[in-house]
Order: C-alpha cells, then sequence, then structure tokens
C-alpha cells in the first residue's frame, strides 16, 4: 500500500495521523512536482482524476482518494485501536463530528488560503486544471465561517474531552489538521476559546501528530 500526501496540506496529514496513531506500516509517498512543489506532478495527477490528496493505492492497483473513505478503510482492515467508534452511536458521532470538523474548519481555512495566496492565483479551489479565479470575499467569509467553528467547539469541548465524547477520534484529527493549518497561516486562534486551547495542547502531545 502506498499514501500520496503533499508536503504540509492539511488534508493528507489527516491521513498521515490516522496511520500514525494506529501504527500501521504504509510507504508514505510525496506527490508533488520535484520542480516545482506549489502543485501536484502531472504523473500522480495522471493517477488520479480528482488531482487531489491524500490517496491510497493498495497493492492491486486500487485507488481510493478522499481523507475519510481511506481512514474508513484502514479503520476496517485494521480494526485495533479504533478511531471512527466502537459501536452504530459511536461510529455516527465520530462521522457527525468530522463532517462538522470538514465542513466548517477544514472548508473555511482552505476559503482564506485559497483566495489569498499568490501561490493560488487562478487555482481558487483544489483538484482543477482549468483557471479557477480567486475571490476575495470568499476569504472573509473563511474568517468569519472558522471564528464561528471556534466559538461552537470552544461550547462543546467545555463539556467533552474529545470532539466525539470521551475518546480521541478522527473528528480530533480533522479539526486539529484544520487549526493547525490555520494556525501556520496565521489565522488567528481566538484567545477566549480556552476550552479549544486545553483540548489542542492535549492531542498535539500526541506522537501522532507530530507529522
Ligand atoms: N475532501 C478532500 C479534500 C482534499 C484536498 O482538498 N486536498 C488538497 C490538499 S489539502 C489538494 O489536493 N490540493 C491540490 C491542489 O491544490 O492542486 C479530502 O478529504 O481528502
Amino acid at each position: 500500500m502506498k499514501l500520496y500526501t503533499w508536503l504540509s496540506a492539511p488534508n493528507p496529514r489527516r491521513a498521515k495521523i490516522f496511520v500514525a496513531e494506529k501504527g500501521i506500516d504504509i510507504e508514505i509517498v510525496e506527490a508533488s512536482d520535484p520542480d516545482n512543489p506549489g502543485q501536484l506532478s502531472a504523473e500522480y495527477c495522471k493517477k488520479y482524476l480528482h488531482q487531489r490528496v491524500p490517496l491510497l493505492e493498495l497493492d492491486d492497483g486500487s485507488c481510493i482518494g478522499e481523507a475519510a473513505a481511506i481512514c474508513r478503510y484502514l479503520e476496517t482492515v485494521y480494526p485495533e485501536n479504533p478511531l471512527m467508534g466502537r459501536t452504530p452511536k459511536e461510529a455516527a458521532i465520530v462521522e457527525m463530528w468530522d463532517r462538522i470538523a470538514e465542513w466548517e474548519g477544514m472548508m473555511a481555512v482552505s476559503e482564506v488560503f485559497r483566495n489569498t495566496h499568490h501561490l493560488f492565483e487562478g487555482r481558487g479551489l483544489a483538484g482543477y486544471d482549468i483557471d479557477i479565479p480567486q475571490i476575495p470575499e470568499l476569504a472573509e467569509r473563511g474568517e468569519l465561517r472558522l471564528g464561528r467553528f471556534f466559538e461552537k467547539i470552544d461550547k462543546h469541548l467545555a463539556e467533552h474531552e474529545f470532539l466525539a465524547g470521551d475518546a480521541f477520534s478522527f473528528a480530533d484529527i480533522t479539526a486539529m489538521c484544520a487549526i493547525d493549518f490555520g494556525i501556520s497561516r496565521r489565522l488567528p486562534f481566538p484567545g477566549s476559546c480556552s476550552n479549544v486551547q486545553r483540548w489542542h495542547e492535549a492531542i498535539s502531545a500526541r506522537q501522532s501528530t507530530q507529522v
């Protein structure tokens, strides 16, 4: 099996942390263009129609894209140390929080980054080989959306150790990757969100998140 990733991009990081947390031995392959690391290589883009990372290539050549689908596959094949819930109820709660973290956290950071960074001029959306203009208003909206995401999870984390309850899960990984990517792009971590701060410090201390 091979896991294709791209430098410090946040969605491949979700898969890398998941793999590290589970202790699965998978070859990690860098998909960026060696001559222009700001984009994926032409060879990689030929492999995957959607031209995004992460991508898991199985030994029979099948390819699975989308971080959540990759991690679902790995969770099924390597059930030890579950990160997606142990019962149908837990699994649904993890999925709910993962979708919220991806939709409201990751998408918000991505809206800001893709619509402001000079490297993404004409590449306003990930995975398109046509000109997609940057829209500054989307960056403004992304900041608002991210602020609201922080407030909401802060309220939730006041009463729960982790997003999906008592156990660390894939939902925490997704939210952390979104927040860390935002921090690396100088998006403010609201000082008033002390519960997010506590949760973030605790999960950042896990060995698996050092990728
Ligand atoms: N929903 C997808 C999002 C994947 C995605 O947007 N990946 C970005 C990196 S974080 C990408 O491949 N970008 C390619 C590009 O910008 O050309 C997932 O969960 O895997």
